[in-house]
């Protein structure tokens, strides 16, 4: 699936003569590549990238933990509502939290600007090929951000439903935003990232007369992949559904001074 990170590779991918073979290219500055040659097969590589990545991550957990920050990571396929979810939330509670975003897309700084419109202190990482943020970009963007003691770090991954499960970010909890617009079988199709989140958000329910998504069904499919998982059905145009949000986010942050 992805040339960056090698999942989904298969040793007879791992081929020089290939058209599109990004494994000497990456899109972003930082090289994950250390150690590897050409007697490393791309299983040892892709264990070798996602070692380094959880010890990052480690590193980047314990930054957060020292601070008393809540660092949440949003994931979906592209197109969810991320951005919105989180221009809705920044507006509605930035008298309340200070709250700081780590942006990573491919291109433009189209979702930075649209946070930064909000007032809030946004720091976009640009993966060119890369299909998913890494512990070693996000440790980048804390080092510019330098986010404040007792915030809330929203982290925005790039839309993607695969390779975005397999790296940590040193984040608190996990957060799945799905929309109705998707088809309900989404977390069955795509289970590691629902089971390795802990709130799934159903987006966009302002539009359920207009598709056929059957909303308990998701929910059960969900539920099914990962039973521990708190799921909340709300509308970022219509506000429905909102306050419960609002409510998980403030206790979560509650929690941790507690
Ligand atoms: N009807 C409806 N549209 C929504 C809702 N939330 C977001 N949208 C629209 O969905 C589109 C995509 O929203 P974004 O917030 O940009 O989605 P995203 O997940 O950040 O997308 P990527 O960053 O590209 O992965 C925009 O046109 C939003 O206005 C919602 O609750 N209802
Ligand atoms: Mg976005």
């Amino acid at each position: 699936m992805c040339a960056t990170c090698g999942c989904g590779h298969t040793p007879h991918h791992h081929d020089h003569s290939h058209s599109h073979d990004n494994h000497h290219h990456h899109g972003h500055d930082h090289d994950h590549s250390h150690g590897h040659n050409h007697s490393h097969n791309i299983v040892d590589v892709e264990r070798d990238i996602l070692h380094e990545n959880d010890l990052l991550a480690q590193r980047n957990r314990g930054y957060f933990d020292a601070k008393n920050i809540l660092a949440l990571n949003l994931v979906s396929s592209p197109g969810s509502g991320k951005t919105t979810l989180l221009e809705r939330t920044l507006t509605d509670l930035k008298e309340e939290i200070l709250f700081y975003v780590i942006e990573g897309d491919q291109q433009t700084s189209n979702d930075a600007d649209r946070i930064m419109a909000t007032g809030t202190a946004v720091k976009q990482i640009n993966t060119g090929k890369g299909c998913h943020l890494d512990a070693h970009m996000v440790l980048h963007a804390l080092q510019d951000l330098k986010p404040e003691e007792s915030s809330i770090m929203f982290i925005e991954n790039v839309g993607n439903l695969v390779c975005p499960a397999m790296f940590d970010l040193g984040e608190k909890e996990r957060v799945v935003v799905m929309s109705v617009t998707e088809g309900e079988d989404k977390p069955l199709k795509y289970p590691d990232m629902f089971y390795s989140s802990t709130v799934c958000v159903i987006n966009k329910i302002d539009l359920l007369p207009y598709v056929p998504f059957d909303i308990e069904k998701a929910k059960e499919y969900a539920l099914r992949v990962n039973p521990k998982l708190k799921i909340l059905e709300l509308s970022c145009t219509s506000g429905e559904g909102l306050d419960k949000w609002y409510e998980w986010l403030k206790n979560k942050k509650s929690a941790l001074v507690g």
